[in-house]
C-alpha cells in the first residue's frame, strides 16, 4: 500500500495542553508520525510519496471562509501581541452567550475553538495545510486506481468542524478528502472513524447531507471526551436523517464489543451503498494508551482492516489520534497490513 507523508507536520510540536488542572506536555506530538512512518518502512507496506499541493480551494469546501483566514493568521496576531509561546484560549461561550467573533485575537480564539488542548504554534497553519495536501494527495492517487492509500496526516482532523477547532486538530482531513471525493464524481461517500473519540467535526460537516454517510464507533460522550457529541440517537437531520450512525462505547470496552459495533457500522455503509470509503483511523483505542479507556490488542488491528478490505471499495486511510507513541506504529500499520491481507 502507497503512505503519503510530509515532513511538514513536524511544525505542529505544541509546549503544552491543560490536563488533569495542569499544564502538561503535547500528547499530540512529532513522535507519533515518525514511530508510523518508521513501521511503514520497517514492515515493507509500500512506496511512501510526498504530497502535490492543493491550495486552499477543497479547504473552503468544507470549512468556513473567516475560520479558515483566522486560522492563518492567529500566529500573527498572536504575536502582535508581544507573546511568543502557544496560543491557547481560555474561555467559551456557552448556552446563552453570543456568537459573535471579537476583534481582539485573545476572544477569536475562543470563539473558533473548544479546547484548552490544541495550542496554535508559529508553524501550525503550515502543518495543518500539509496534513490536507497528504489526505488530497491520496484520494489523488486511489482514484487513479490504488485498492487503499494510507494518508499519514498530523495534525489530526476529526474534530475539526466547519469553523471550529479543537481535540488537537484545526482542518478536517478525512472530511475534506470525502467532499473532494464528491466533487470529482463518486455519488456516495462513507466515512467511518474509527479512532477512540468520537468525530464530532466530522458528523457536525456532513450531519444534514444524504450523499456523505458517517459512522463512529467511540467512547461514550457521557464519559469521555468531546462530552456534547456522539450519542447514538444523533442519527442526521432533514435530508441527511438516517446518514449518520454513532456507535459509543462504556469504558473499559474490549474486543467483543467494538468488533460488534465494527460489524454494525460495515453493514450500514454495505447498505448505504458507498462507492469511496474514508476511514479516520486513530488507534487511541489501544488498551495501553494513555489518555484512553478501551482494550483493544496489537492483533485486533489486523482483524480490524480485513473487516475493512471486506466492504470492497476504495478505500483511504486518513491518520488521526493514537498516544501511546511506543505501540502506534505497531497497530497502524497492522490495520494497513490486515486491509492488503484481505483478497
Ligand atoms: C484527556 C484530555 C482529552 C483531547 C483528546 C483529543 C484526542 C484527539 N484527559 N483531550 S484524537
Ligand atoms: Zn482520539
Amino acid at each position: 500500500m502507497l503512505t503519503v507523508y510530509s515532513e511538514d507536520h513536524r511544525l505542529q510540536h505544541g509546549q503544552a495542553e491543560l490536563v488533569d488542572g495542569k499544564l502538561m506536555p503535547c500528547f499530540e506530538m512529532p513522535r507519533r508520525a515518525d514511530m508510523i512512518l518508521a513501521r511503514v518502512q520497517e514492515t515493507g507496506l509500500g512506496q511512501v510519496i510526498e504530497p502535490r499541493s492543493f491550495g486552499t480551494e477543497p479547504i473552503l469546501r468544507v470549512h468556513a471562509p473567516r475560520f479558515v483566514s483566522f486560522l492563518e493568521e492567529a500566529w500573527t496576531l498572536w504575536t502582535q501581541t508581544g507573546r511568543t509561546h502557544d496560543a491557547l484560549p481560555l474561555n467559551w461561550a456557552v448556552r446563552d452567550m453570543r456568537d459573535r467573533e471579537p476583534e481582539v485575537i485573545d476572544g477569536k480564539l475562543s470563539h473558533f475553538s473548544f479546547d484548552a488542548g490544541t495550542p496554535i504554534t508559529a508553524g501550525t497553519w503550515k502543518a495543518a495545510t500539509s496534513a490536507v495536501d497528504v489526505a488530497l494527495t491520496g484520494l489523488a492517487e486511489l482514484t487513479a486506481g490504488e485498492r487503499g492509500v494510507f494518508s499519514l496526516c498530523r495534525p489530526p482532523g476529526h474534530h475539526a468542524a466547519a469553523d471550529y477547532y479543537g481535540g488537537y486538530c484545526f482542518l478536517n482531513n478525512a472530511a475534506i478528502a470525502a467532499q473532494a471525493w464528491r466533487d470529482q464524481g463518486a455519488p456516495r461517500v462513507a466515512v467511518l472513524d474509527v479512532d477512540y473519540h468520537h468525530g464530532n467535526g466530522t458528523q457536525s460537516i456532513f450531519y444534514d447531507r444524504d450523499d456523505v454517510f458517517f459512522a463512529s464507533i467511540h467512547a461514550d460522550p457521557l464519559q469521555e471526551f468531546p462530552y456534547f457529541l456522539g450519542y447514538a440517537d444523533e442519527k442526521g437531520t432533514g435530508a441527511g436523517e438516517g446518514y449518520n450512525a454513532n456507535f459509543p462505547l462504556r469504558w473499559g470496552s474490549g474486543p467483543d464489543l467494538w468488533f460488534a459495533a465494527l460489524e454494525e457500522a460495515c453493514e450500514a455503509i454495505d447498505r448505504f451503498g458507498a462507492e469511496g470509503l474514508v476511514v479516520s483511523l486513530g488507534v487511541d483505542t489501544f488498551k495501553e494508551d494513555p489518555i484512553s479507556h478501551f482494550r483493544l490488542d496489537h492483533d485486533d488491528y489486523l482483524r480490524m482492516g480485513g473487516r475493512m478490505a471486506r466492504l470492497g471499495i476504495p478505500t483511504l486511510f486518513v491518520m488521526e489520534g493514537g498516544y501511546a507513541v511506543e505501540a502506534i506504529g505497531i497497530n497502524t500499520v497492522n490495520v494497513l497490513t490486515g486491509f492488503e491481507q484481505q483478497g
